[in-house]
């Protein structure tokens, strides 16, 4: 068996909401969800590397969290989760996300009511037996009503993050690509649409009719199981529960399978009904004029064919992507190697894991020129949260770094929280001498629409401020968007010029591809932001160029894709 960075992550995840509940000092915990965090955007596999050293040579993993990573990888088991589930019902950890419902409050329902459950909560909020409990006053009971009502609230079904699926897929890919005959394989579905979640997987091999993919297939260490085997498609289910069809095609017909397969479903149909117009026919096996087959082979091939421009994947939903194509209008999307900076990084200054040194090694790495320091302003719940003092004295290590650093330049920033009621946890005077200020809510997720815009327009009247963050607030599989009247919001964050931000870590992608498409139809430039808490996570501007492309950003659309000049200007207003 063969674990994967997402199944330690998952772990360290689930160890630390057991721990919280059990009441464990907060600095174990968060040490385990940061080190989910870090596991999570690791480039390589866990599994691969050399064991316990390694791990414990990451940073923001310590020896026992390295013991713990090489216990995982080595036995697929870890003693100390299992003990915490015999401990902690699993139906208690659930609990902790319902609104209002921190640690604190769930041990209280478990001790005093025995409640460790949706279901027994429901209960005992009927029998009216919460009501007794101290913390529970009638707002909160009201809400975790209301939260119960819906079927699960926060959950994306069972659909995974991309970046998750990514873990299993592409040792699948790589797998089927090792089978003696097989030409070519790729993931089609949503999956090559670059979807923020992905349903199943969808994979086509380029091989003859000779090659046995399902008998192969039986092997595969991450199979749980297949539910059909025949001669050109397999399905099954891998180990972490995600479905996936496999299809065997000849060469001949996989552009057009490919084309078929990566879908969506609806620009599919629109294609289809355009071969239908011009008196053809497209099919997964290729476009047809009668029985004379005109394209198939290549997917380039089959929208010539149809007197279209390529598309790329990530554009095909059919929203207008089919029309901008026959008018050669379709956006030249973005790409990673346009960025030329990143406007939200951490420091080991609050809750990442490397000085600015380290976060700007990194940056040059990856061929960028210039990074904003925006560690969190201190407020209550943030992390060792800096205060004017602190912001100061880094602010001078950045200009003293910039004196000696060539060619790349480091900009000093904050992310400041914005309060319950629109204030900002810092005074204007020191916001004012940063040259990048970016807003976000971290608290109070579930207030009413109005009272969310309200509290969001609030802060962006403030004289200094750049950039929102993660403006839709959500995180994938465990928070759903904040209620905000984005139209609103766009319209203020356009006047004021600021800019909104694509951020990419994984469990984010927030903006999502509609918004990041509004924010660009009305001309606000997007910030792509890793929002990198260590090295490694730079990464994470991977995902944010994915989402924008799926937005149809250009690299005109896309603040940080300007050179240090540009962006300077722009962030002074200019
Ligand atoms: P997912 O798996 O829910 O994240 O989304 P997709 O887009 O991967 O959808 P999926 O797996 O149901 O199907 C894969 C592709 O196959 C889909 O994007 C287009 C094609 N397809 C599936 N069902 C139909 C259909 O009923 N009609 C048409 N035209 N195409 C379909
Ligand atoms: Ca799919
Ligand atoms: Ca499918």
């Amino acid at each position: 068996m063969s674990i994967h960075n997402a199944d330690v992550a998952e772990a360290f995840e689930e160890i630390g909401d057991l721990l919280s509940i059990q009441g464990v000092n907060v600095f174990r915990v968060r040490a385990y969800r940061r080190a989910a965090q870090i596991v999570r955007s690791l480039p390589g596999e866990l599994a691969e590397m050399g064991g316990p050293e390694e791990y414990d040579a990451l940073p923001g993993i310590g020896k026992d969290l390295a013991g713990k990573i090489a216990e995982l990888v080595r036995t697929g088991h870890l003693a100390a989760l299992e003990k915490l589930r015999r401990q902690v019902p699993p139906g208690v950890r659930e609990l902790l996300s319902l609104p209002g419902m921190g640690p604190v409050r769930v041990r209280a329902l478990m001790t005093k009511l025995h409640v460790k459950s949706r279901d027994e909560l429901r209960g005992a909020l009927s029998a009216g037996r919460v009501a007794q409990v101290r913390g529970f006053g009638p707002v909160l009971q009201e809400s975790l009503r209301k939260a119960l009502a819906v079927k699960v609230t926060t959950n994306i079904g069972k659909r995974l993050p991309l970046s998750v699926a990514a873990q299993y897929a592409e040792p699948l890919r790589r797998f089927l690509a090792s089978v003696p005959g097989v030409m070519r394989v790729e993931i089609a579905g949503s999956y090559r649409r670059g979807r923020d979640t992905v349903g199943d997987l969808d994979v086509l091999v380029c091989a003859p009719g000779s090659v046995n993919v399902s008998s192969a297939l039986r092997h595969y260490p991450d199979l749980r199981g297949m539910t059909a085997a025949g001669s050109t498609k397999a399905s099954g289910v891998l180990r972490n529960g995600l479905q996936f069809d496999v299809r065997v095609v000849p060469q001949q017909s996989f552009g057009a399978a490919l084309q078929y397969f990566t879908g969506s479903k609806d620009h599919g149909i629109h294609l289809r009904r355009r071969a239908q117009e011009r008196g053809l026919k497209l099919s997964e096996y290729g476009l047809y004029d009668g029985q004379r087959r005109l394209a198939g082979d290549t997917e380039e091939g089959v929208y010539e064919a149809l007197g279209l421009c390529f598309i790329p994947p990530e554009l095909r939903e059919d929203r207008g992507e089919v029309e901008a194509s026959e008018k050669h209008e379709l956006p030249v999307l973005i790409e990673r190697a346009d960025l030329q900076g990143d406007l939200h990084v951490h420091t080991e200054a609050t809750d990442g894991h490397g000085s600015i040194e380290d976060m700007v090694a990194a940056a040059r790495a990856r061929k960028l020129s210039y990074i904003a320091i925006t560690d969190h302003a201190k407020y209550l719940g943030i992390v060792r949260g800096l205060d004017a003092d602190r912001l100061a004295r880094q602010c001078e290590a950045a200009d003293a770094l910039n004196e000696r650093l060539g060619g790349f330049t480091v900009l000093k920033g904050i992310e400041v929280d914005i309060l319950e009621d629109g204030g900002l946890a810092l005074p204007d005077d020191v916001l004012g001498k940063l040259d990048v200020v970016i807003l976000a809510v971290h608290s109070h997720f579930d207030l009413p629409e109005a009272r969310q815009t309200t509290r969001v327009l609030r802060a962006l009247e403030r004289p200094k401020v750049s950039i929102v963050a993660h403006p839709g607030g959500r995180v994938l599989g465990e928070r759903a968007a904040l209620a905000l009247d984005f139209d609103r919001v766009l319209e203020a964050v356009h006047e004021r010029g600021c800019f909104l931000e694509a951020n990419g870590q994984p469990l984010r992608l927030d903006l999502d591809d509609v918004h990041i498409k509004a924010a660009r139809d009305r001309g606000v430039l997007l910030s792509l932001a890793s929002d990198a808490h260590s090295a490694d996570q730079l990464l994470n501007l991977e995902g944010a160029v994915r989402q924008a492309r799926r937005g149809w950003a250009r690299k005109e659309d896309v603040l940080n894709a300007r050179s240090l000049t540009q962006v300077r200007k722009l962030l002074r207003g200019q």
